[in-house]
């Protein structure tokens, strides 16, 4: 039988979990983020006074902790399955004056066929005043048409019945990557912070994201370890799916022979 939070998630697209952690937490992770981004300058993408610090965990030990923690392992289990990694982390600070990021689908920007689950944290208050989080409900269920605006690839529709999710820091909201969301503008005079964690299936594919992978969870236990592969990435069909999107004959040929002779093995006298 499926628990509330599998059937709420299926029909609309997102859970809201409150509390998931303290004020105190969040001051500390908030600390931990601002160290590691300090760490590396160059992976920032900045939107006006919107700036995202991408892929922070790989050079924060304290980070790579807080993601793999039992806690999130146990509110992420009966969406995303017992097996799980993470693909991609940012902080996002949007500053007084930042302006509306536009609606979208997370998938439209990883090109991703399956779903990771958005697990966004409150790292300070969110709400309509400065640059909180809006969500389309039941928008995940399909891919929509979409347009690409400079660097943004934004929904080519108006969501129809929108709503708010006000945050306090520590509340989080789990979403499809497949969830219309935007955040509307910062019309106060202080920063609001989250810090966005993509999690994924290890039985899924990113074929986008060099190894090392980080995994978080195996039999739905937090176990970190960077690994070089998992079976996501072995899995053929997996595989042949991108090689197939991105068509390139001259590279699938190549690969399909070596997987047959791995598979296979080579007939003899031949390399
Ligand atoms: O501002 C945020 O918290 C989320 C930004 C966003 O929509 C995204 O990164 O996909």
């Amino acid at each position: 039988m499926k628990t509330e939070r599998q059937v709420s998630f299926e029909r609309d697209g997102f859970i809201v979990c409150k509390e998931v952690f303290t004020k105190e937490e969040m001051k500390t992770l908030l600390e931990d983020i601002k160290e590691a981004q300090l760490r590396d300058d160059n992976d920032t993408l900045t939107r006006g006074s919107m700036i995202f610090r991408i892929s922070i965990f790989f050079k924060s030990l304290k980070l790579q902790q807080f993601i793999s923690k039992q806690k999130i392992i146990d509110l992420l289990k009966d969406l995303a399955g017992p097996d799980i990694w993470v693909r991609w982390d940012q902080a996002v600070a949007k500053g007084p004056g930042a302006d509306t990021f536009p609606w979208h689908q997370d998938n439209n920007y990883s090109r991703l066929q399956d779903t990771h689950y958005q697990f966004w944290v409150a790292l300070t208050e969110s709400n309509e005043n400065n640059g909180g989080l809006w969500l389309q409900p039941g928008s995940h269920k399909q891919s929509l048409p979409y347009r690409r605006l400079g660097h943004e690839v934004v929904y080519d529709g108006v969501p129809e019945s929108p709503i708010l999710i006000t945050a306090e820091p520590g509340d989080v909201v789990i979403f499809s990557s497949f969830t219309l969301h935007s955040t509307t503008p910062n019309i106060t005079q202080e920063t609001r912070w989250a810090y966005v964690v993509e999690y994924m299936s290890l039985d899924h594919y990113d074929p986008y994201v060099e190894p090392p992978y980080f995994v978080v969870a195996r039999d739905g236990k937090s176990s970190p370890e960077f690994v070089e592969t998992y079976r996501g990435k072995e899995n053929m069909m997996n595989r042949l799916k991108y090689q197939l999107i991105n068509w390139n004959p001259d590279k699938l040929v190549p690969s399909l022979i070596r997987k047959v002779k791995q598979t296979f093995g080579s007939p003899s006298g031949s390399r």
